[in-house]
């Protein structure tokens, strides 16, 4: 038999749970893997119809030249991984990509920038590509990096739905990967896309090196955060050559559902999405997360500069699942 675990029992309610530990996180972690996706999946039915995932598309509207060091992004300035810096898109060419993603079959469009966070002047042309997105008829959702007072109400008014920014890893592993800017300038970003009313997109990213209480780290700053985010991106780091992390031990398959599942069980109504590192995966491990609790995908051949699976591939495997879509 099993030890009984120290985390807190989650009834069906939708009533918080109170605070989860790292520890109590951790003991999800580790839990024998039956035991872990049987707690996922009892919870993932009652929350949400476990059949069906929802379809985000990703555009990157201004691409490289990032003043930032974040070691994972080859958008950084301070690497050279070949990517091309692009300025800010011209809306009819947004418009054109949101209306090829609607068609695709997503239902929510998300808009990159590659900066430390939007000047006044870049937040206007932003807040007009959000208003042509949402006329379509699509969900939006903006990452714009750090937000400063008064931006997240503009963005609020120009009808976005969601705003990504993720806290990325633990605060005690952060600071291995980021020197720029610190875990509590992203807590407070947060702060001001909770306090317009945007709903909360955050995740992180596993296979930078970091250990299982670091993962264990990451979930419990996610799942305590009053309320937690409605949509919650694991990433698995897509390694690009240039980057300080290329060269990384790639994180295990099992390793990596075991954190689909500990986000359902800590977040069960949240979106959790299987997010960057698709193309490396196999049916087979996508089909893992997806039992897991997984019900959110980024849709669409491209990320923000790396590759995605296509959408026929996807719309195979949905198929062979015998899943649909939101
Ligand atoms: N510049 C803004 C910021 O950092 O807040 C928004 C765009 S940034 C590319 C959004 C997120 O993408 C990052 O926080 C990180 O979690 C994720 N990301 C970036 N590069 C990645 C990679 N190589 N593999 C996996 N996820 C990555
Ligand atoms: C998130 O958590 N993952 C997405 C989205 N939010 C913005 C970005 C993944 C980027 C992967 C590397 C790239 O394509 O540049
Ligand atoms: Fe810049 Fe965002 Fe990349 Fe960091 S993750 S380097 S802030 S684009």
């Amino acid at each position: 038999m099993n030890a009984p675990l120290a985390a807190p029992q989650l009834a069906a309610s939708s009533a918080r749970q109170g605070p989860w530990t790292v520890e109590a996180v951790q003991a999800l972690l580790d839990l024998p893997l039956p035991d872990l996706l049987y707690r996922a999946q009892t919870l993932h039915r009652e929350h949400h119809d476990p059949t069906r995932v929802q379809l985000s598309a990703l555009l990157s509207i201004k691409t490289g030249g990032c003043p930032e060091d974040c070691a994972y992004c080859p958008q950084s300035v301070r690497f050279d991984t070949g990517v091309e810096d692009q300025q800010l898109m011209p809306l009819d060419a947004v418009i054109e990509a949101a209306t090829a993603a609607r068609a695709a079959g997503a239902s929510r469009f998300c808009m990159g920038a590659a900066w430390r966070g939007p000047k006044q002047k870049d937040l206007e042309p932003v807040i007009e590509m959000v208003k042509a997105v949402k006329a379509l008829g699509l969900e939006t959702c903006a990452t714009l990096g750090l937000l400063k007072d008064g931006q997240a109400e503009q963005l609020a008014d120009a009808g976005l739905d969601y705003y990504n920014h993720n806290l990325d890893t633990s605060p005690e592993f952060y600071g291995d990967i980021i020197h720029t800017r610190d875990y509590r300038d992203r807590l407070d970003t947060l702060e001001r896309v909770r306090g317009a009313g945007l709903n909360v997109c955050c995740g992180g990213i596993v296979g930078m090196g970091e250990d299982v209480r670091d993962r264990a780290g990451l979930i419990a700053q996610l799942a305590n955060l009053d309320p937690y985010p409605e949509s919650v991106p694991i990433n698995s780091l897509v390694q690009v050559e240039g980057t300080p992390l290329h060269g990384q031990e790639p994180v295990g398959i099992i390793d990596f559902v075991r954190m689909i599942a500990a986000a359902r069980i800590t977040m069960p109504k949240a979106f959790v999405r299987l997010s960057a590192g698709r193309a490396a995966m196999t049916d087979e491990g996508q089909a893992l997360c997806f039992v897991a609790g997984a019900n959110s995908i980024f849709y669409g051949e491209k990320l923000l500069t790396t590759g995605n699976p296509d959408v026929d591939r996807d719309r195979r495997l949905l198929e062979t699942l015998g899943m649909g879509t939101l």
